[in-house]
């Protein structure tokens, strides 16, 4: 038996460097399982800590100039499983910008969405439309949409920036453009998008724009928080407890085509089901204080942490506190996954699992 597949295997190799000078190749017993059963991520769960990101953040800001060309001031929240990204699609980083500085226009084939941690007195143009950003509010780049920020408050300002950099790069899809300008010129109506779709329960009457690009921009977070609150009277989500998912207004689907997003809360003392999913699930913990286990480890989290989810890792979530709500943003790129065909979820009996 053992000779057979010596023999076999040295045959294999022979033929091998035959086929690879026409640049073909057959399977080698020492490549990897090309199938797995099920998912088997390089991707680690990660959990980054508020307090070491703010000393973190200061010290970039103290160290990094902001210089033209479209750069900017960024943390990246790097996955020690993968060669760069936070998840196998996605990009978290967390900008620091400071008073007086601008993040001169550009644009590129990743989208992106701006979510924002702190601070106020700096706004965003994204197409011509200009939005000043507060806390809470969720801001989208669709692919290819010019932009530029300028903080003209008084205090650093922190946002987290996400971005399907790993997607579009292995698909070698990316392009990326600067601007000879700093900033963009702005619109006669700055706002016009929010002002068009912001309500997302009605829409101006023959309006030509249609579902395939969604033309919101802008997501406050009173209108989000709101929306949240309502839905908390409603009966919870086994898994995610009360989850929103921000919207393209004109058909319901997801804010961005590639990017899901997110605004969570989880009652107090509640523990969700276990489940796992296809898809990778990046957190940023808004209030409150719980614990996330994934995969058998408890992240143990508060106000300002990060945590990455793994695609089909086994992950549930904890409120620790008996009287305030947990609030919790999350980014996944489920989404590009479900347009693939790639989408699969499943409830996971963890007492059961630990017996197995
Ligand atoms: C980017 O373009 C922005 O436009 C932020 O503000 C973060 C991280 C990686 C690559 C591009 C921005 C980014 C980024």
């Amino acid at each position: 038996m053992s000779e057979t597949v010596m023999s076999d295997t040295a045959q294999r190799q022979a033929l091998a460097e035959e086929l690879d000078s026409f640049n073909c190749r057959i399977a080698q017993p020492t490549d990897g399982p090309l199938f797995t059963r099920e998912p088997q991520s390089t991707m680690q769960a990660a959990h980054w800590k508020a307090a070491d990101l703010a000393r973190l953040l200061e010290k970039i800001g103290a160290s990094i100039k902001l210089e033209a060309g479209g750069q900017r001031r960024t943390l990246r929240l790097a996955n020690r499983g993968l060669p760069f990204g936070t998840t196998p699609t996605l990009w978290a980083s967390i900008q620091y910008i400071l008073p007086g500085e601008i993040a001169t226009a550009h644009r590129h084939t990743a989208s992106a969405l701006r979510f924002i941690m702190q601070g106020r007195g700096a706004d965003t143009i994204v197409d011509g439309e200009r939005y000043e950003m507060n806390e809470g509010d969720l801001v989208l780049t669709p692919a290819m949409a010019w932009h530029d920020h300028e903080h003209k408050g008084d205090k650093p300002m922190i946002w987290l920036d996400v971005l399907d950099i790993s997607l579009v790069r292995s698909m070698h899809a990316t392009f990326f453009e600067g601007s000879a300008t700093p900033r963009q010129a702005v619109l006669d109506i700055p706002d016009h998008s929010y002002r068009r779709y912001g309500s997302a329960i009605m829409r101006p009457l023959n309006d030509r724009n249609t579902p395939e690009l969604n033309p919101l921009l802008v997501y406050p977070a009173a209108r989000a928080q709101e929306a949240l609150r309502l839905a908390a009277a409603l009966p919870p989500d086994p898994f995610d407890d009360t989850a929103l998912e921000y919207v393209n207004p004109l058909d319901g689907g997801p804010a961005l085509p590639t990017i899901g997003t997110v605004l969570q809360s989880l009652r107090p003392g509640v523990h969700t089901q276990a489940h796992r999913h296809t898809g990778s699930v990046v957190y940023y913990v808004m209030r409150g204080k719980g614990a996330t286990v994934v995969n058998g480890t408890t992240f143990e989290w508060g106000a300002g942490d990060f945590m990455a989810i793994p695609p089909w890792a086994v992950h549930e979530h904890i409120n620790r506190s008996d009287d305030t709500p947990a609030m919790l943003f999350q980014v996944n790129d489920i989404p590009a996954l479900r347009k693939l065909g790639l989408y699969r979820e499943e409830a996971v009996d963890v007492a059961e699992a630990g017996r197995n």
